[in-house]
């Protein structure tokens, strides 16, 4: 039986797809990188900073050392704070607040496993933290998803077995890290018909089976 739910946060409880992509962009053209595209930003998608910075330098016409990718890395993150500076409740998807209310009153454990650094300040900036139990996120991890580190964190920090959790997750990387991590998948989001999830849905509040997927 489900006692716990690690919900990813970009593109799960609230957008920040959008900010990705245009501090990566403003990074992309500062280095005039022209092939950037949103194709490549949905590749980002639940990835770790690094590992997207390898997705933009993919197109890059030389070779960046690892001093100069931590800048560069450090740099995009800094455009990506710039924005997250005008984030506010706005920025939680539709009745994710009502959603994660329910499923406390129904005695679940909820949990956020987030690959982003930044996660704790977006959960205060939402007005998010009051919903959750345990925060994993990057400041935890060394290992990106499709490893299942950040979740495994995650079922630690609530005291729960991975069998006994469950992930939702927009990402095909995260659906894959919750698989190897020994866990039941929620997909959701504009591809959740392509991430092989156990369950599936568009978004967490057009959810309709909570009793099967909890059983
Ligand atoms: C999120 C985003 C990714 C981002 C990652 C790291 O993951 O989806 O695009 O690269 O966080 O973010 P930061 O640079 O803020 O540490 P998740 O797991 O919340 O979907
Ligand atoms: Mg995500």
């Amino acid at each position: 039986m489900i006692k716990g739910i690690i919900f990813d946060l970009d593109g799960v409880l609230v957008s920040t797809d959008e900010m990705h992509y245009l501090a990566w962009k403003r990074l992309a053209d500062e280095l005039q990188i022209t092939g950037f595209t949103r194709e490549d930003n949905r590749r980002q998608r639940g990835v770790s900073r690094m590992a997207s910075l390898e997705i933009v330098l993919e197109k890059a016409d030389r070779v960046y050392t690892e001093e100069e990718k931590a800048e560069l890395a450090e740099r995009k993150n800094n455009y990506y704070l710039e924005l997250l500076e005008h984030m506010d409740e706005s920025a939680v998807l539709k009745n994710v607040k009502e959603v994660l209310a329910g499923l406390k009153e129904r005695g679940l454990l909820l949990a956020v496993g987030s690959a982003s650094k930044n996660a704790p300040v977006i959960l205060e900036k939402t007005g998010l933290l009051p919903y959750l139990d345990k925060i994993s996120c990057g400041l935890d991890t060394t290992k990106s998803k499709p490893d299942p580190e950040v979740f495994l964190v995650a079922a630690r920090k609530l005291e729960l077995s991975p069998g006994q959790c469950l992930v939702v997750e927009d990402s095909a990387a995260g659906i894959e890290a919750a698989a190897a991590g020994g866990m039941k998948s929620l997909g959701v989001g504009p591809f959740y018909r392509l991430l092989h999830a156990d369950y599936e849905a568009p978004m967490l509040c057009e959810v309709q089976n909570w009793d099967e997927i909890l059983k």
